[in-house]
Formats: C-alpha cells, structure tokens, sequence
C-alpha cells in the first residue's frame, strides 16, 4: 500500500512537470526617427486565460536605489503584493511620490542612507517620481501572474516552466504601450504569435507634473 502511494505520488508529480513548457519569443520596436526604446526595459507576461495548476503568485522584495539622481533599475516588474525598497544612495534629498491610483503613495522628503519602502497591492502600472527632480522616473509594474519578465538587450525573453493551458502574451515598452497575443501551451509544444512588434511612432514625449499636480520649477537638466 505505502508503495503504492509512493509511486502514485511520483506520478502526479510527473505528470505536473513534465508537461510544463519554457516559453520563448522576442520583441522588436517600429520606431520613428529620433526613438530610442529601452528594448531591455521591456515587460513581458502570460496572463492565464484557461490553464489549472498555475502556481499561486509570491509576493517579493524588490529595490529600485536614488543613485546619482536617477532611479534604478527604471522599471521593475513585481507580483502583486510586493514590497519595493527605495534607498535614497545620494548625498542629496529626495522626495518620491506616485499619483498612479490605486497604488498612489508620497515617501516625503529622506536622506542618504535612509531607505523608504512601499507594498504594492494593486496590478497596473505606477509611475514613481521625485518632487524635486523632473528627469528621476521609474515604474513599477504591479503583475497578477507568476509568469513575468524582462527582455533582453537584443528583445529576446524566457519564460521557464508555464503549465498547459491558454494565455495571453503581453508586451509592454514604457514608450509604446502593449502588444498582446493569445498563445497555447501544450506538452507538444507553444502555439502562437511569441514574437511581437511593438510600434512606438505614436509616443510623445511629455513632461510630467510634481506631487501637487502642478509644473516643476527646475526645467528638466536643471538642479
Ligand atoms: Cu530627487
């Protein structure tokens, strides 16, 4: 009996395995002149559709640093429930704040050494600034799937171990929106579009505004 019950487990947990696929693509960029997308700065995820036994998401702990008046990495992609570290690395004071409902949130002003952090309990795209300095940007890129990533310097991403069933590939550039894609993954193999194009001809450049709503006194490249 206990044999038994060994081997039935080894099975189902076979059976879960075995069948899970790497899934792979790319993304490229129509651009016009003057564009420079970040093509490593782009957010990749499957949103299941119709899969069973995707694994649950696990909130974790991320760090986007204030380094040389810059926010780093510039886009971090998280589970939902996610915490993100924001240590302040420069000698000067910052002042981060986000007017992206629901996940909207101001640190106030912190100074080097000291860390702020935020947990991020909405999915959707959030916007984080400095109150003080315009050119300081970075998304978080709040996801509802264990299923994300960034792709690479040449647009080449991978996804390991995707469970059978039907998803939607999306693809999102910060200066392009997304592109999505209904793919199926099978035993056999991954059916449909992995490689997508992304057209960011339509993108203009705009400055945002501070916490209050309202234009930055510095213009952007003064401090
Ligand atoms: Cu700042």
């Amino acid at each position: 009996m206990r044999k038994f019950l060994v081997l039935a487990t080894l099975l189902v947990f076979s059976a879960l395995s075995v069948h899970a696929a790497d899934v792979a693509g790319s993304v490229a960029f129509l651009t016009k002149r003057g564009q420079k997308p970040r093509i490593d700065d782009s957010v990749i995820w499957l949103d299941p559709v119709k899969a069973s036994g995707v694994p649950k998401i696990v909130p974790g702990a991320y760090t986007v640093a204030s380094r040389s008046k810059a926010l780093l990495p510039h886009i971090v992609v998280v589970p939902l429930g996610s915490t993100v570290a924001f240590p302040n690395e420069d000698t000067i004071t910052h002042n981060l704040f986000s007017v992206s409902k629901p996940n909207d949130f101001d640190l106030g002003f912190y100074k080097r050494g000291t860390t702020m952090t935020k947990k991020f309990d909405y999915a959707g795209i959030v916007n984080v600034y400095c109150n003080v300095h315009p050119d300081m940007s970075a998304v978080v890129h709040v996801v509802t799937t264990p299923y994300f990533t960034k792709a690479d310097g040449q647009g080449a991403w991978k996804i390991a171990g995707v469970v059978p069933g039907t998803y939607r590939l999306n693809a999102w550039n910060e200066i392009g929106g997304s592109v999505i894609a209904d793919i199926e993954v099978s035993q056999s193999g991954v059916v449909g579009q992995l490689n997508l194009t992304i057209d960011t001809r339509k993108h203009k450049r705009t400055q945002h505004l501070n916490k209050e709503g309202k234009p930055y006194k510095t213009r952007t490249g003064e401090y």
